[in-house]
């Protein structure tokens, strides 16, 4: 077998952290290439990677490139990732094939998991997590799956509307993940501050998410704790105008004949056209903000060592 096909390449700094117990921030890449327009996704991946390090943690930004897993990129590889409009999304099913045809690709949440696992990083954030889609019976993002085998702590704002919530939510239960309000007593529905759905956990710190985590692993648990935060109040919008806009993307997908793992971003970059851009906005605001708890929250596990840069 060619040795690429099970190999990562992760830089020296990142490898180095990750051994001493200094505290490291996953970030995803399908955002990169799939979920946010050019010129905006260079812009927030590089805000991001700033953010967590202005936090006293090292960004590991996960993406495949040609076909091998990367933990942490090079400003020139961001680039290309960010500027490429044809590389592939790749999930947990894609690995094998990324490696066999070298593909270019962001990772989603789910493939992202799996290189914390392959890595040892603890502390992931992404914007939203895949999930139950509506009126699908089998549309359900891998995302939930791994979730359920990863023992990572994956700060996000819920997951959007495009999505059955309550579904979604009862999966993650299925799969023993606690999801855990941070500042917040409802789920999150990703654009809004409220879904209705009220959670069982709610804490106001990072340290108590640390004892959330530290506590569910010590039962050998091998599951991730979901913290869910709402975007900042100055870019939250209200639900029945994200449904509405939601209602229309829903109706061009079908119309479009739209499949698979094109179904997300094509309800995403939709929602941003009929929205006039606020949806894009709201996206941007609430990644940079779960870049700035999942520092805090990587700080708070591991209290000893915060990272002098
Ligand atoms: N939700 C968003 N923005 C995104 C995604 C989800 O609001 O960019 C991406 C994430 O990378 C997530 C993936 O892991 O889409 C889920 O895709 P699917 O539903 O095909 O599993
Ligand atoms: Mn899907």
């Amino acid at each position: 077998m060619d040795s690429q096909s099970n190999t990562f390449k992760i830089t020296p700094e990142i490898s180095a952290a990750i051994k001493n117990m200094n505290p490291v921030v996953a970030l995803e890449s399908t955002v990169i290439t799939h979920g946010l327009p050019v010129p905006q996704n260079l812009e927030l991946a590089r805000n991001m990677e700033q953010i967590v390090n202005e936090g006293n943690a090292l960004p590991a930004t996960i993406a495949v490139l040609d076909g091998q897993v990367h933990i942490g990129l090079e400003d020139a590889e961001l680039e290309n990732l960010a500027s490429s409009r044809d590389s592939h999304k790749i999930s947990a099913r894609d690995f094998g094939p990324a490696a066999a045809h070298r593909w270019n690709g962001g990772t989603t949440v789910a493939a992202t998991l799996i290189a914390c696992r392959m890595s040892g990083i603890r502390v992931f954030a992404t914007g939203g997590i895949g999930g139950v889609h509506r009126g699908s019976n089998f549309d359900v993002s891998s995302d939930l799956i791994e979730l359920g085998r990863s023992q990572v702590i994956v700060v996000c704002a819920g997951a959007k509307s495009i999505l059955d919530l309550p579904a979604t939510l009862e999966v993650l239960e299925t799969q023993g993940v606690p999801v855990v309000g941070f500042g917040v007593d409802e789920f999150p529905a990703f654009y809004s501050t409220s879904s209705g759905l009220r959670l069982e956990s709610r804490v106001d710190t990072a340290e108590e998410v640390a004892l959330i985590a530290k506590a569910h692993w010590k039962t050998g648990l091998k599951s991730a704790v979901l913290v869910v935060a709402p975007p900042p109040p100055a870019d939250a919008i209200s639900p029945q105008v994200v449904e509405a806009w939601i209602s229309r993307a829903e109706k061009d997908a079908r119309l479009a004949n739209v499949h698979g793992n094109a179904v997300t971003p094509f309800l995403l970059s939709r929602l941003a056209e009929i929205s006039g851009n606020s949806t894009l906005k709201t996206n941007l605001s609430l990644l940079k903000n779960n870049a700035a708890i999942a520092a805090q929250i990587a700080c708070a596990l591991f209290p000893e060592k915060k990272l002098v840069v």
